[in-house]
């Protein structure tokens, strides 16, 4: 039977305060018509991006039971979807989770979580990034930003200074396994006011480049929006690069309405107010091939 509303299995921590990982893929997921069907594998009372002492609960031991009860109900996913993972047992247990609950005409993405700004996340090592690197060959999509992409493809640099490097970063990512790659936070490397996300579908073998504005703010949860609604786009039907437009499209509005609060950064992107956008027809202008 196909399922009335397209399911989705959402592998991620949840954070009670601060927007982000599961609060964020259940919001937009649900605004699309998705159902979001979350694998938390970490409580936490907040993120880790700007607050402090929080509580921090690891279900790593609990989730082989939790996927189990999952087998025997015989259910099924129209897309499977990981994001910050914090260990590399977490990372086997995902691997095995997509071996057992991997069918046709499924996608399987992977939002490789391991750093910003040139450097891995505190928690994690190389031990993480050969890991990963391991993950994203289970993918169909990966959603990697320049610095994921500078780890998993051991560049010196986290630097795209022309289509052509970018061509090559996209093509030698996709060689792992991944139909589609999108790289995300790339510096205009043509106009230093913007910034880019590249992508490439293998199966045509084409490019695509969107744009927009450098927000001189760093608000905790960005990829997590991206990558959630790349992930609704894609299942409602919209062809890669519209999807990565209504992305770019929806976090710049996102942004935009934040700046105008004064508001904690942390908090992140005040997403409820725009979220009723998210269902609106896109132009599809801003996208270059
Ligand atoms: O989205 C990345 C992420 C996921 N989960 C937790 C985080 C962060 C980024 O800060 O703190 C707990």
């Amino acid at each position: 039977m196909r399922n009335p509303v397209p399911k989705v299995a959402a592998i991620h921590d949840i954070s009670g305060y601060g927007r982000g990982s599961l609060t964020t893929v259940i919001e937009v997921l649900a605004t699309m018509g998705i159902q979001p069907c979350p694998i938390p594998t970490a409580v936490l009372s907040t993120h880790t991006g700007g607050f402090e002492d929080y509580k921090f609960i690891d279900l790593t031991d609990e989730l082989p039971e939790y996927i189990n009860h999952w087998d025997k109900l015989n259910i099924d996913f129209e897309a499977i979807y990981s994001g910050f993972l914090g260990s590399k047992k977490q990372i086997e247990i995902v691997i095995d989770f997509i071996k057992r609950f991997k069918r046709e005409e499924q996608y399987v993405i992977i939002d490789p979580v391991l750093g910003d700004n040139g450097k891995t996340y505190d928690t994690f090592g190389t031990e993480m990034v050969k890991k990963m690197r391991k993950l994203v060959k289970n993918a169909d999509i990966i959603t990697p930003n320049i610095t994921e992409a500078k780890f998993l493809l051991d560049k010196e640099e986290n630097i795209i200074k022309s289509d052509e490097t970018a061509k090559e970063w996209l093509k030698e990512l996709s060689s792992f396994g991944p139909e589609m790659v999108v790289i995300t936070s790339v510096p205009g490397y043509k106009n230093k006011e913007r910034t880019s996300v590249l992508s490439y579908q293998k199966k045509d073998n084409r490019f695509w480049k969107v744009d927009c504005d450098y927000v001189p703010a760093n608000f905790p949860g960005t990829g997590d929006l991206f990558t959630s609604i790349l992930v609704g786009s894609l299942l409602t039907g919209d062809s890669l690069p519209m999807a990565i437009d209504r992305a770019v499209q929806f976090i710049s509005m996102a942004v935009r309405t934040t700046y105008g609060y004064d508001f904690p950064e942390r908090e992140g992107v005040l997403i409820e107010r725009v979220l009723a956008n998210l269902n609106l027809p896109i132009s599809g202008k801003s996208y270059e091939i």
